[in-house]
């Protein structure tokens, strides 16, 4: 049976700089990574038809912390902080990578994560190692090229088969085209944060 979930109550719970900071309780959860500025408060909005609810960055990479949005009690959207904005020092740097190092190999009740990559641009380098990551951690993960309003339709193969070279990824893994602006890519994206296996 697919879960139902009233978007209405979807709302801010709490923002964790460390993991005893984490809910306490066991509502699955659907991770979303991502290089600064890519678009993940803005999808994480456009997935719950809010406007404001995930903060749309004034000051991209600066935010070291990951919140939990809380979706009708039934499954949280954890926003991770974003990589590779290249004003930081190595010690910020490094605690970004403690944070989500640390969620993504220890929390339990992460059940798929969410990687954006910008349609327009080659995969960096940070984004190569943050799929390595994903690959090592075993992790269930869907990949999604945010901004799709942004290149003409003619390009959309060969930007995705772009991505899907430089990030390596296997054939069974799915890229979902998506864009914020006209929401194409949302009902494809809830179809595989809701498949039923990542419920069980
Ligand atoms: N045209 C267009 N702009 C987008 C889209 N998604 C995000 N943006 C813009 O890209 C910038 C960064 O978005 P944001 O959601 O804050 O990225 P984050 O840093 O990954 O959370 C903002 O100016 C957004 O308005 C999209 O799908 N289409
Ligand atoms: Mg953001």
């Amino acid at each position: 049976m697919k879960l139902k979930l009233n978007l209405n109550n979807a709302r801010f719970e709490i923002t964790a700089v460390k993991p005893d900071q984490y809910p306490k309780n066991d509502i699955p959860e659907i991770t979303f990574v991502g290089r600064s500025n890519v678009g993940k408060s803005s999808l994480i909005n456009a997935m719950l038809n809010r406007k404001n609810l995930a903060k749309v960055a004034a000051t991209p990479g600066r935010t070291r912390v990951i919140n939990f949005y809380n979706i009708d009690d039934k499954i949280y959207f954890v926003d991770l902080p974003g990589y590779g904005f290249a004003k930081v020092s190595k010690s910020m740097k490094s605690g970004w990578k403690d944070l989500i190092e640390t969620y993504l190999t220890e929390r339990e009740q992460l059940r798929k994560v969410v990687m954006l990559v910008d349609i327009r641009h080659s995969p960096t380098s940070d984004d190569v190692l943050m799929h390595e990551w994903l690959k090592t951690m075993k992790r269930s993960y869907v990949v999604v090229a945010t901004k799709l309003d942004k290149i003409p339709r003619s390009k959309i193969k060969e930007r995705l088969s772009d991505i899907r070279n430089t990030l390596k990824l296997r054939d069974d893994v799915k890229i979902i085209s998506f864009s914020s602006e006209t929401k194409q890519g949302r009902d494809e994206l809830w179809e595989e944060i809701l498949e039923e296996s990542s419920f069980s």
